[in-house]
């Protein structure tokens, strides 16, 4: 048996389980769900998202619980920062990332005329003024590489490679921790996504 994840390369959320496995270094398998147009994930999922585990046999679906599931059977390299309070705190901007950030995303992508791109651009400020301050004179929002760091950059990452748009200039810290996880993750570009086996 071995752990299989049913991947799509521009999937934000597939791109965040591919840093935790690579964190970990814990090996796997990847399925390509755009090769047959996820008929092979409908089959064995009867769902259509990703990212999906066969995980030795036994189907994990969506990032937070792969990484939850991952941290328990592979503890080495923690994603979550140490403490009780700390750790609740992670989770909690791990879920603001995927729930919040994620509709930024998606309004930005989907807007097709002046006005939605507006409003989009609005939104996306808010967050960004708001990540301006969080990562303001840190590399990370913990002590260490965390669950939290890793869903930000997912978002952001997809923000600047599939939606093409920059964060603006005056964003100093969020364009520092962009080039801090890149350097992190040994991207030799923004531009690349993360594929990595290991860090
Ligand atoms: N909350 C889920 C979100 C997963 C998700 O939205 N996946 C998208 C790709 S980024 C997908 O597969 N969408 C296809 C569909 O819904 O048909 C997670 O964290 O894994």
């Amino acid at each position: 048996m071995a752990i299989k994840l049913f991947n799509s390369q521009t999937s934000m959320f597939c791109e965040k389980v591919r840093m935790v496995f690579a964190l970990k270094k814990v090996p796997y398998e990847v399925i390509d769900v755009r090769a047959d147009e996820r008929k092979s994930l409908l089959e064995y999922t009867n769902q259509r998202k990703v990212p999906t585990l066969n995980y030795n046999g036994e189907c994990v679906i969506d990032s937070t619980v792969i990484s939850a599931r991952l941290e328990k059977d592979y503890p080495q390299n923690s994603i979550y920062p140490d403490g009780a309070a700390n750790k609740g705190l992670c989770l909690a901007l791990e879920d603001w990332s995927d729930e919040v950030l994620i509709h930024a995303n998606h309004a930005m992508r989907r807007a097709d005329n002046p006005e939605a791109k507006q409003k989009a651009q609005a939104e996306w400020d808010s967050h960004f003024k708001t990540l301006d301050q969080m990562y303001a004179g840190k590399k990370f929002i913990f002590d260490k590489l965390t669950l939290a760091d890793i869903s930000i950059f997912s978002q952001l990452h997809y923000l600047y490679t599939a939606v093409k748009y920059d964060v603006p200039a005056e964003y100093k810290n969020v364009h520092a921790f962009l080039d801090n996880l890149r350097r992190t993750l040994k991207l030799n570009s923004l531009a690349d996504s993360f594929d990595a086996p290991s860090l």
